[in-house]
């Protein structure tokens, strides 16, 4: 079983490992650790990562990046619509309303959705894991930012499927990197003293979000989290893109916004003077040859410049961390550390500000890059059966609170009732009693959309279905689990009918008495309880939670909410209840598997695309090392007469490469390698036997 943590950011993406040794970050074939989140797509094949990086600029309309936060969300949502004329490529609005993007592939003109696209990152970084641990990869933990909302995680959750991961468990951006802080941690408060506080920042190239852990020894608890969903990295190169941009026009009278390929090279020199102006606060130059309409551009910038032009961004820095320490009820004394990560906050600007806030030194210990990454991989390794880890538990919270609302199906009444607060502790399940005679639904939705950074409030329906009347015509009582599972995805995971028995009924009637029908007051009408087991359980699949409906677990939860007069004795039976989920935007199943057929064909395409290519570059290199060797090594085996003959045939091959041959199938090439070795072969056969004959007699006459 593989071991493996994936960061997949807006910008970049790192792939942490479990090998023998430890938790390792892992390279990919360019010998690096990032792999971009890009994609470009051909008409022979897509590439991904670094490939596709350097065709941003080339293949501008079918190279696709910056389309991580378009998962779970609506073509016509405001965000989308936000960045549209911001991009280089194509958006397309789906038949069910989300997000496409158009593209040219194979020719074609093809539409994928978010999830095929972040598959395809995914099948890469796969291929990547699988190249470094020599073994296939299935299980791993992937990270989301902290305030992804259902449909957000859903969304990501199918495209892991796509790809053919079995993505053990999403966990938040800032939790990866608290569980990788503390697990090596020696020194933890024992789990009877005062927790450890510490506060993680994560600024990427998209999103801010900091969290506050508590840690005692072998666990850790988020208290609080908080965010700018929309302030990162990218706003500090647009801001200097709007800069030039105005620049080169008074200047250079060059309208660049009219050319998608001037202002994509204008970001990509942007972020670098960015990244300059992070270590140097004197003028630095932005120089681009041949920008646009052949002119030269040059342009300078210095920190406190890039700071005044940020101001409006600088100033957004301070309000999570208020709200993250306001919500913990922490005072800044006890904060042990102030720990940040992700590329943004190597901003001097930014470190000094989130200094500033909490009066103390911010600590780099962590690898700024790589421990949302390595922080995936411990986790992954920790709900690894094959894996041994240190026992450490980790307590996330949900980040919006969840309200339940259920409707009477027989009158206009309707109840509703807040099952997750703000923080609380999730993973979580709970159980609901209701009393029903007939299928029922339940819609789950966000209690606040006013904080949510995501335009609709509605998670999704649950219908209870195959609920029945007793025999008597009294409702029935139905206990509802819900749950925020692992990947922070709320469910409604099982639903039970109770059967009244034989001899039983005066007990069991008391129990639907008629003020517990009352919609519209929750207290009375819902009965909850906190399912111990439910917490930190493995995850498993929709409508696949183990049940709790043993005769012993009913009557204690009796107990506990005070409700009938229940005798131990009692008998009850309890039959499972089929749920039927529609959850905000999510994806069919059936589209889903043909999506996974989909990638499993481009897979197949990809590699053959791949094969092909390596038989052209085999003859090509034939060619030159032959050339090379009959004017060197080779010259005393061939006739001069057979040696021109040979070298016009490598040029003819060289030529053709250019020509006819440079597009052709597999085979062609194979079968060309295979002529050229006829003749280039006997000529290496003789200069071998040459080079090895006087070894030969060196090696008898040590053994003589
Ligand atoms: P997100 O977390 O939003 O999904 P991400 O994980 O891809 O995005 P990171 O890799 O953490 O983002 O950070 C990338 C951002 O950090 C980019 O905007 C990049 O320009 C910026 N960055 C990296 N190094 C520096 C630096 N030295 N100075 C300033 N900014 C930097
Ligand atoms: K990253
Ligand atoms: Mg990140």
């Amino acid at each position: 079983m593989s071991v493996v943590g994936i960061d997949v950011g807006f910008q970049n993406c790192y792939i942490a490992v479990a090998r023998s040794g430890g938790i390792e970050t892992i390279a990919n074939e360019y010998s690096d650790r990032c792999t971009p989140a890009c994609v470009s797509l051909a008409s022979k094949n897509r590439t991904v990562g670094n490939a596709a990086k350097s065709q941003i600029i080339t293949n501008f309309k079918n190279t696709l990046h910056g389309f991580k936060r378009f998962h779970g969300r609506a073509y016509d949502d405001p965000f989308v619509q936000g960045e549209k004329p911001k991009l280089p490529y194509s958006l397309h609005k789906l038949a069910n309303g989300s997000t496409g993007f158009k593209v040219r592939y194979l020719d074609e003109e093809k539409v994928f959705t978010i999830e095929q696209v972040t598959a395809m990152l995914l099948t890469k970084l796969k291929e990547t894991s699988e190249n470094a641990l020599k073994k296939p990869v299935v299980d791993c933990v992937i990270s989301v930012p902290s305030f992804f909302t259902d449909a957000e995680r859903r969304s990501v959750m199918d495209a892991t499927q796509i790809a053919g991961l079995n993505c053990l468990r999403l966990i938040n951006d800032t939790t990866a990197v608290a569980l990788a802080y503390g697990i090596y941690k020696q020194d933890l408060p024992n789990p009877e003293e005062k927790p450890r506080n510490v506060v993680f920042v994560d600024i990427g190239h998209s999103s801010y979000q900091v969290s506050i852990a508590a840690f005692n020894k072998g666990k850790l608890k988020v208290l609080a989290t908080a965010f700018d969903p929309y302030l990162g990295g990218r706003n500090f190169d647009e801001v200097l893109v709007e800069y030039f941009c105005e620049e080169f026009k008074n200047r250079y009278k060059l309208n660049v916004k009219e050319n998608p390929r001037a202002v994509l090279r204008l970001y990509q020199e942007c972020e670098k003077l960015k990244k300059l102006m992070s270590a140097n606060s004197s003028d630095l130059p932005l120089n681009i040859e041949c920008f646009m309409n052949d002119i030269d551009v040059t342009g300078k910038m210095n920190r406190g410049q890039f700071e005044e032009l940020c101001a409006q961004y600088l100033m957004r820095v301070e309000a999570p961390l208020k709200a993250v320490l306001d919500q913990s009820k922490l005072s800044r004394e006890e904060i042990y550390a102030v720990e940040v990560v992700g590329g943004a906050t190597r901003i001097p600007a930014i470190k000094e500000r989130i200094s500033k806030y909490f009066c103390k030194d911010i600590s780099t210990t962590l690898n700024a890059d790589e421990a949302v990454a390595r922080g995936c991989a411990l986790q992954c390794a920790i709900l690894s059966p094959a894996f041994k880890v240190r026992e450490f538990s980790i307590t996330d919270v949900v980040p919006f609170p969840i309200t339940l609302r259920w409707k009477s199906p027989t009158d206009e009444s309707f109840g509703e009732c807040e099952v997750y607060s703000k923080n609380h502790a999730a993973p979580f399940s709970k159980i609901i009693t209701f009393h029903k005679k007939e299928p029922f639904d339940l819609e789950a939705f966000y209690s606040c959309p006013q904080e949510l950074p995501y335009p609709d409030s509605r998670i999704g329906r649950f219908t209870v279905q195959n609920v029945v009347p007793q025999p008597d015509g009294d409702s029935s009582k139905v206990k509802v689990k819900v749950r925020v599972n692992l990947h922070g995805i709320f469910s409604v995971s099982s639903a039970s009918l109770i059967e009244k028995q034989k001899g039983e009924t005066d007990d069991v009637q008391m129990e639907t008495d008629p003020t517990i029908q009352n919609e519209g007051r929750p207290e009375d009408q819902t009965k909850m309880q906190v399912d111990q087991e439910g917490q930190g359980d493995q995850p498993t699949e929709e409508g696949k939670m183990p049940r709790s409906s043993s005769k012993e677990g009913m009557s204690s939860n009796k107990q506990e909410q005070g409700v009938g007069s229940t005798k131990p004795k009692m008998k009850v039976k309890s039959v499972d209840l089929p749920i039927l989920t529609n959850a905000l935007r999510q994806l069919d199943r059936e589209v889903l598997n043909g999506f996974v057929e989909d990638e499993g064909k481009m897979i197949v395409q990809d590699k053959l695309e791949k094969e092909r290519n390596d038989a052209k570059n085999a003859v090509e290199e034939y060619v030159y090392d032959l050339r090379d060797k009959l004017c060197g090594v080779y010259e005393k085996y061939i006739t001069e007469d057979d040696s021109s003959k040979l070298t016009l045939m490598l040029e003819d091959t060289e030529n053709w490469l250019y020509e006819e041959g440079e597009d052709q199938a597999k085979q062609v090439y194979l079968d060309k390698l295979a002529e050229l070795k006829r003749f280039g072969e006997p000529i290496e056969e003789r200069h071998r036997e040459q080079e090895e004959r006087p070894r030969a007699f060196d090696e008898l006459g040590k053994r003589i």
